[in-house]
């Protein structure tokens, strides 16, 4: 694609931007610089682009019309969590959730990888919104990347273009990215983010979450950090609406770790035994949460589109989501079948011929498709798309929602008793680690709120963020968690999931609208048995009575748990947080 063919102009673009743009041309030197109009046109030039030059490969046309493959680099396939910095002035305000570098040594270390780096390459800039673009709690940015799939990603993730460029003019700040694929060498892969000047830049991987920095990057690290400023939330939720048989719409956000189900719940199909239940998406993967002028808290979806984990994703446990990646889907190492149609673990379809890695599939080297691979979307592909995800003021919210996988301890769902104890029992969170980052798989680690990768400051200020919220919000939210992952001693899930999962999702909005029972347990309150819908579920009596235990014994230690870990946040932990956790464990005893 030549400058030539674009149809934004630098000169739409306020100075700021230009300069901006100017300077990175000058440090990385591309062979060409191409404004980003976001036009559907731009989006099929991205695409012949990279099939010509082999980064895409076409899909089968006849059964994936629209649909490609991306390959990426065998050892960039995840976040990096190790090589993710926040470089804030402070060490102190990063806090130890995350790796810091000072601002000065990481930009020195920045430039000189920079330097040079577009040489022979394009270099797009790409003005985005994140949230609906006339929406009074969206927020601007502007990527400039030499990677074509990062553009043609952001197309789909973002409302990108020539209506944001409008914006960012109007706005007058925007967060800066700045990414270059560099070597793809991991020795020389870094995600830095700098709060104070809202600057992000990212180099050495082509992976979504380090790449795509309107996602990760500036919607919660950087968008935390205003948050914090303003008042407001940035957090790693999904959001839905949950219809009830008379027609009443719940919107409820759940915080679960990548790669949990989280686009699953987002899409979720009632089972047949609850008739007149619907499920709409607002959003799979963040939430803007904002103090509204009703006394609510109201939400919106900064993204436009889904980067969701393929494997798994099959006919009965999403299949929403499954005919909806049939058609203009950007696939990321996925494996195909003999006749060019993806294929992974779990799609209950057709055979591998190929693995992600491009050789033939031998089960011996591993599964065919990559256990992070990824499809990127547009969420107006979604059937369920709801009505009310463009809406600029968002939709209030009557429950928050923490889970975690947990194969053993927290009960299929409970309540916590108000909002201060609910924020801890979001600090307290804790999950077994996925393929979407890099490092070990299936270790319990801490996960507060399911931010640990994704806080963009002290966890300690963050919490005491959260319960400043109590004072800004009269009607809050109810809290709640949830676990889908309890295993029996053969290692067996004990809840079946999936579309299941509105049972659990039902009596939420049933004790917000303060009609479904529950009993008082040291944890929060449970369902009873009678409350929760549990017709037609062909579950034993025994493993309902395990999954709404609490093992007290099993919860000290817990307890004594999440003590030692709050305790690493020294004098950054908020005393009320401190409070809340000595009354659990004076209910424990
Ligand atoms: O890599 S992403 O951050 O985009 C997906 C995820 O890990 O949640
Ligand atoms: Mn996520």
């Amino acid at each position: 694609m030549t400058a030539a063919g674009q149809s934004i102009s630098p000169a739409q673009a306020p100075p700021a931007l230009r300069r901006w743009v100017e300077q990175v041309a000058s440090r990385t030197r591309p062979d060409r610089v191409h404004w980003c109009d976001g036009s559907d046109a731009e989006y099929r030039l991205l695409i012949q682009q990279m099939l010509a030059s082999g980064e895409l490969l076409k899909l089968n046309p006849a059964t994936h019309p629209g649909c490609y493959l991306h390959r990426s680099n065998p050892s960039d396939v995840a976040r990096v969590e190790n090589l993710t910095f926040v470089c804030s002035e402070s060490r102190e305000d990063a806090g130890p959730n995350n790796n810091w570098m000072a601002p000065a040594e990481a930009h020195r270390k920045m430039d000189a990888l920079f330097d040079g780096c577009m040489h022979g390459r394009t270099m797009y800039v790409i003005p985005y919104c994140m949230g609906p673009i006339d929406s009074p709690y969206a927020r601007c940015g502007v990527e400039i990347t030499d990677s074509a799939y990062v553009a043609a990603n952001m197309k789909l993730m973002t409302r990108m273009g020539a209506e944001a460029l409008a914006r960012i003019a109007g706005d007058g700040s925007f967060v800066k990215g700045l990414h270059s694929l560099g070597e793809l060498d991991p020795g020389r892969r870094f995600i830095m983010h700098f709060p104070e000047s809202l600057e992000i830049q990212s180099y050495g991987s082509g992976y979504g979450g380090n790449a795509l920095l309107g996602k990760k990057c500036h919607a919660l690290r950087i968008a935390g950090w205003q948050a914090r400023q303003e008042g407001w939330l940035a957090e790693h939720m999904l959001v839905v609406g949950i219809e009830n048989p008379a027609g009443v719409t719940h919107y409820i956000a759940c915080a679960f770790p990548s790669a949990c189900g989280k686009t699953n719940l987002a899409m979720l199909i009632p089972p047949s035994s609850m008739p007149g239940w619907r499920v709409w998406t607002v959003g799979d993967d963040i939430a803007w949460l904002h103090p509204g002028p009703d006394g609510r808290l109201w939400a919106i979806n900064p993204e436009a589109g889904y980067f969701g984990v393929v494997p798994g994703t099959n006919v009965k446990t999403n299949r929403q989501a499954f005919e909806m990646i049939r058609r203009d889907t950007i696939f990321t190492n996925v494996g195909l079948t003999a006749d060019n149609q993806p294929w992974w673990e779990g799609i209950d379809e057709g055979k591998p011929a190929i693995d992600w890695q491009g050789r033939p599939y031998d089960p011996a080297t591993g599964p065919a498709a990559h256990p992070n691979s990824r499809f990127t979307v547009s969420a107006r592909q979604n059937p369920n798309y709801s009505p009310m995800a463009d809406a600029p003021q968002g939709v209030p919210i009557s429950a928050l929602v923490f889970g975690g996988r947990r194969s053993t301890l927290a009960p299929l769902v409970f309540q916590a008793h108000d909002w201060q104890h609910g924020v801890l029992v979001g600090a307290a969170m804790a999950s077994e680690t996925t393929a979407a980052a890099t490092g070990d798989v299936g270790v319990v680690r801490r996960d507060p709120m399911a931010m640990k990768p994704f806080a963009g400051y002290n966890f300690g200020d963050y919490w005491q963020h959260w319960l400043s919220i109590a004072r800004r919000v009269p009607q809050l939210p109810g809290i709640f968690h949830v676990n889908w992952f309890r295993r029996d001693a053969s290692g067996r899930f004990l809840w079946p999931g999936y579309g299941e999962n509105l049972r659990v999702l039902a009596w939420i909005i049933e004790r917000c609208e303060g009609r479904a029972a529950a009993d008082e347990t040291a944890i929060g309150a449970i369902p009873r048995r009678d409350s929760i819908k549990l017709a037609g579920l062909d579950l034993p009596d025994a493993t309902i009575a395990e999954l709404l235990s609490v093992d007290v014994a099993q919860w000290r230690r817990e307890a004594d748990e999440i003590d030692s870990y709050l305790a690493g946040f020294g004098s950054r932990l908020p005393a009320e947080l401190r409070g809340e956790l000595e009354s659990l464990r004076a209910r424990l005893k």
